[in-house]
Parts: structure tokens; sequence; C-alpha cells
């Protein structure tokens, strides 16, 4: 192994040396601020001491013993039994991003760095959040650092179309939020809102929405197939808003977004993808890509009040550029429902994970 000490103006200038002087296979071992010069103690330069490893030989090292042990197993096939390192795990990103150290300050943003929603960036985000501490030395200046990064690509929208149609997977809110939508509409907006469902699949959901119907006192419109949808549309023409309930289906039929598509039409219409913060991040990214063939204006997180971990909501946005509508944040209509700026979508998303 060798180990090498870097001294630098910054991190990230003493993360490029050490690229080009070991490599991207380099282990972070240590990073820390020195002053160098001066005289007694005076007119000294702030500088950043980084202590680097590298394996000699990395990749032989790894692969041979694998080889061998199959080898010694089966003899006879050992092409077919040795699995040789995948990309993945070759990645010299991954690998030396996993073993680099956050100075003992900052220990709790590994768990965030080590995020499958941040994984194209960690390693930007870890010199952001190095640099800023030794700059500042403030850990309330180092989360402001990151939070802002993280603004950035999260956009949130409002509603633009008088219809507002809400589609997703089974379970995950999706009456419940256009009950809180009708509410707001209605009640704090004093705007005239009717409603549509398309979930005719079981009875309890139609008088689910019903039952909110009417303590609200809107009206409600069943739709069995594409022409009793046109026609609702058009009964309810008068109203400033319309909100439309689908049925949720399981996300791995791949004739669900078939059949919505056949069951509606989304011109003058907002279709906001509704998600819920408790699913794993990998199916969410699953349900995007099936909704492809949608034309989305957005997504709705639902459930965000039983769990800490929001980085979905960073990831989606991110990946898709699409924006975020509404948070959900319980099960009490109306209330539970926010409309967050982008700086407080990122600001709760770091809080929750760092607390
Ligand atoms: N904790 C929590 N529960 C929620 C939230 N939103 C909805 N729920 C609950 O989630 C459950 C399912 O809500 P629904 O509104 O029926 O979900 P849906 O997506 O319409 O379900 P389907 O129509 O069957 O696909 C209910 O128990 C709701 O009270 C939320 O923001 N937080
Ligand atoms: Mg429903």
């Amino acid at each position: 192994m060798m180990v090498k000490r870097i001294i630098a103006n910054s991190v990230s200038e003493a993360m490029e040396l050490v690229k080009q002087d070991l490599g991207n296979d380099a282990i972070i071992l240590n990073t820390r601020q020195i002053k160098v010069g001066g005289l007694f103690g005076l007119f000294a330069q702030k500088k950043v001491e980084l202590v680097a490893s590298v394996e000699e030989h990395p990749v032989v090292k790894t692969a041979q013993p694998v080889k061998q042990i199959s080898a010694e197993l089966k003899p006879t096939k050992p092409a077919v039994q040795s699995r040789p390192p995948t990309m993945e795990s070759l990645s010299p990103k991954i690998v030396s991003f996993a073993s680099r150290r956050l100075p003992e300050a900052l220990s709790a943003y590994e768990v965030l760095l080590a995020e499958p929603a941040l994984q194209h960036e960690a390693e930007a985000l870890y010199d952001l959040l190095v640099s800023t501490y030794y700059k500042t030395n403030d850990l309330s200046q180092v989360e402001q650092a990151f939070i802002t990064t993280l603004t950035t690509p999260i956009q949130v929208t409002t509603a633009t179309s008088r219809f507002i149609m809400v589609t997703g997977p089974t379970g995950v809110g999706k009456t419940t939020t256009l009950a809180k939508l009708a509410a707001y509409y209605r009640l704090t907006k004093q705007q005239t809102v009717g409603l549509i469902t398309t979930d005719t699949y079981r009875i309890s959901a139609i008088e689910q929405l019903r039952t909110y119907a009417d303590i609200i006192d809107i009206p409600l419109r069943v739709a069995y197939d594409l022409q009793e949808f046109e026609q609702a549309k058009a009964e309810l023409s008068d109203c400033d808003v319309i909100l439309v309930d689908t049925a949720g289906r399981n996300f791995l039929d791949a004739g669900y977004v078939e059949q919505l598509k056949k069951r509606h039409d989304f011109s003058d219409t907002d279709v906001f993808l509704v998600l819920s913060l408790t699913s794993k991040y990998r199916d969410l990214e699953q349900i995007q890509q099936r909704f492809d063939q949608v034309p989305l204006s957005g997504f709705i997180f639902t459930k965000a009040d039983e769990t800490t971990d929001l980085w979905s909501i960073y990831g989606l946005v991110k990946k898709t550029q699409l924006p975020v509508f509404c948070l959900t944040t319980g099960q009490e209509v109306p209330e539970d429902i926010i409309w967050p700026t982008s700086a407080e979508v990122s600001r709760m998303i770091v809080e929750r994970g760092l607390r």
C-alpha cells in the first residue's frame, strides 16, 4: 500500500492532486486544516492536509483470489463458476468515495451521502461539505450550504389547468389527497369545485369519495368509460376546478397505464403522479418510468409524516425534471397537506435526514 500526504489550498485542489498522483482508486484516510509558514503564529497561511492511500495493484489483487478459490472448489468448471467483480463493484468512483472519511464533526452527513438518490453527486457534495467546514468552521453554515446546493434542482409548481387528475399505485393516498384538495379549493380559495371518479373497481372507492363530496358539499360524477368521462367533464364545466380520482393499480401490471389512457383524456388537465414516501426509491423510479407515456405535470408526495427519509423527492425530481405540486403529512382531511417552496422542500429533506 502506498500512502501519500498532500497539502493544498482547498479540499477540491487536494482531491485533484490525489487523483493525479494515486488515481481514482485512492482512499482518503484523513483531511484536516493546517497552518503553514508565518512567524510566531502570525501571517500563517491556511492549507488543507489530506492523507490518501492506494493499493499498488488493486485490480489484480481483487480479481485473483476469486479465481483461485473457485478453481479449487470446482476444478472442472472454473470459467462458469467464478464470478468476476461487476462493473459496479469495480467503479473507481464508488470504491474511492465509500472509503473516504468526513471530519468527525460532519459524521452525521455520512448516512446522507450514502443515499441511493444522491449516488451521482455524493462526491461533489462531499467536497462541498468538507471545504465549507474548513472555510467556516461552523456547522450551521455547512448545513445551509448543503441545503442551498440541493435546492436548485427541486422545482415546485401550482396547478395551471382547471382539471386536476391524481393517478398512481394502490393505497398511496390518492382519494384522501383529492379530498384535501377539494376542501382547499372550496373552503380556503372559495372556488366552485366538482369531483369525477373513474375508480369503479370497488363500490367502497365511490362511497369513500361520495362521503367527502357530501361533507364539502360539492357535486360528484362517476364515469365507467371514456364516453361517461367526457360527459362528466361537460356536466361540471361550470366549476372553477374539477378534480379527478382514478383507480390505483399494481404498478407491475404492464397494462395499467394503457388502461388509464383508454379511459381518460388528458386535455386541459394537470395529471399528478401520487407517490408514497414510505415506498422504496427503486420502486418509485420504476413506477415513474411506467408513467412515461402520460403527460405528467408533476408529483404529489404522500405520507411524509411516516418517514424520516424524504430523499426520494430529490432523486425523482432531479431525474425527471418534473416539479412537486404538494406534500401530504397525515391522514386528516383537510389539514394534512402542504405546498412548500423549493428551499422548504430541501430543508425538510436534510433536517429529517440529519435528526
Ligand atoms: N400517514 C398518512 N396516511 C395517509 C396519508 N394520505 C393518505 N393516507 C392514508 O392512506 C390510506 C390509503 O388512502 P387512500 O386515499 O384510500 O389511497 P388511494 O391511493 O386512493 O387508494 P386506492 O384507491 O385503493 O388505490 C388511508 O388509510 C389514508 O388515511 C398521509 O399523508 N399520511
Ligand atoms: Mg382511492
